[in-house]
């Protein structure tokens, strides 16, 4: 008995990869030490991150709760099928699907689940502030479907419904895509959903930016008005990195069917446990009121940093990202993501809508509330970061005056620890 050679099971990473276990910690203290304006980015609980990490990434799971290819399914089909229930409560959906390992395969998952290949989509531009999957040249989406790009109006920066209309009218499309990865202001879904019925189009929302707004109650709610709705759970949702898909009932085989078999094997069972974890969370008043805080915290930003005189694009914002021009200031996004970073602020770098700058270059910077305030922050500390924000733009040479805001970053960092 026991003659075997034993596995490392027992041992902790520190001992079996200090490497590993070093870029571990370093990260820990990037993220604790940073001021994070990244909009996608959020501070998952302690308890997702438990779930995560829990041995159900051991499992093979192919299927669906109580339907699968694998024995010994039964406590991670109890972990699907919370997931399934808390999300079908949470967003109010007739069918969900939480086994969609990204938002780019959520996208993929409906677009084949609706559409054939061909089929033409009526989808934003990724330079007016869409997303790569939403028909960039580069990304499947296009490459499977024709597609057609509505935009932002020039003047007001906001999306341009009229043309939206006109262009579904003379091509047609099959699906309407609604849903940005950059736009500061709230997405009509009640008017896409009149120009998808005017021209007989299905439609779909990829809410993975404002999923949280929207369960806070500052966005219209896509759900009851679209065929599909995706999103991420790791952004505003705050959950584990990963996605789900939402749709109405007569879709649902049809999504089932395209995350598996037809783009995913087996189901990332820690991360579906974690995603039940995130939904729990999302279904409680103070994550709601952590979401409506995330709104606040972006309006007074915004209005700090145009009171400095830094231009936002569309004038403000009405959910938790804004987007700064810095054109007026002479500045490329570029170089001021890398000078927000000398001063301890982690942002990226953004096109703004009709940005004549390449994208690696850009002419603005996008920043986002939800990751402070899930620290705790609130309008005094916007107040702060726009004012240190300014400063560090006016003084991008300055090595002394980029570091003494670090400093002050730090302090305000270790202030607000991530919980
Ligand atoms: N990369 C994400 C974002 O930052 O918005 C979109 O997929």
């Amino acid at each position: 008995m026991g003659a075997g050679v034993p596995a490392a099971g027992g041992l902790s990473l520190e001992q079996v990869d200090p490497d590993i276990f070093a870029a571990t910690q370093r990260e820990s203290r990037r993220q604790n030490d940073a001021i994070n304006l990244i909009a996608s980015e959020n501070y998952c609980s302690r308890a997702v991150r438990e779930a995560q990490g829990s041995v159900m990434t051991n499992k093979y799971a192919e299927g669906y709760p109580g339907k699968r290819w694998y024995n010994g399914c039964e406590f991670v089909d109890q972990a699907e099928q919370l997931a399934i229930d808390r999300a079908r409560e949470l967003f109010g959906a007739d069918h969900v699907n939480v086994q969609a390992h990204s938002g780019s395969g959520a996208n993929m998952a409906a677009y084949y689940a609706l559409l054939k290949d061909g089929d033409r989509m009526l989808a934003m531009d990724l330079a007016h502030g869409g997303h790569l999957t939403h028909g960039h040249r580069l990304n499947f989406s296009s490459r499977a479907f024709d597609v057609v790009a509505y935009g932002v109006d020039r003047e007001t920066e906001r999306i341009d419904y009229d043309t939206m209309h006109a262009l579904a009218v003379e091509h047609r499309p099959n699906l309407i895509v609604m849903g940005a990865s950059a736009y500061p202001r709230i997405i009509d879904f009640a008017r896409a959903r009149e120009i998808a019925d005017e021209v007989g189009a299905l439609l779909m929302a990829d809410i993975a930016h404002i999923a949280g707004v929207i369960i806070g109650g500052d966005h219209p709610d896509p759900v009851p008005l679209c065929d599909v709705v995706t999103s991420t759970t790791h952004k505003t949702l705050r959950g584990p990195r990963g996605a789900l898909v939402l749709c109405r009932e007569e879709h649902a085989k049809r999504i089932d069917r395209q995350i598996f078999p037809g783009i995913q094997g087996g189901p990332l069972m820690h991360t579906i446990a974690a995603k039940a974890v995130c939904f729990k969370e999302a279904m409680g008043s103070d994550y709601k009121e952590c979401q409506k805080q995330v709104v606040r915290n972006a309006k007074v930003m915004a209005d700090a940093l145009a009171s400095k005189g830094l231009r936002i694009v569309s004038g403000g914002t009405d959910n938790h990202l804004m987007l700064v021009d810095l054109t007026p200031i002479d500045l490329t996004g570029d170089v001021a993501a890398t000078t927000l970073e000398q001063a301890g602020i982690t942002v990226n770098k953004n096109a703004i809508p009709f940005d004549p700058k390449p994208p690696a270059k850009a002419s603005g910077v996008r920043l986002g509330t939800p990751a402070l305030t899930t620290r705790g922050m609130g309008a005094d500390e916007m107040t702060l970061v726009a004012d240190r924000i300014f400063d560090a733009l006016r003084h991008v040479d300055d090595e002394q005056r980029l570091s003494l805001i670090r400093s002050e970053m730090l302090e305000l960092a270790s202030a607000f620890p991530i919980p």
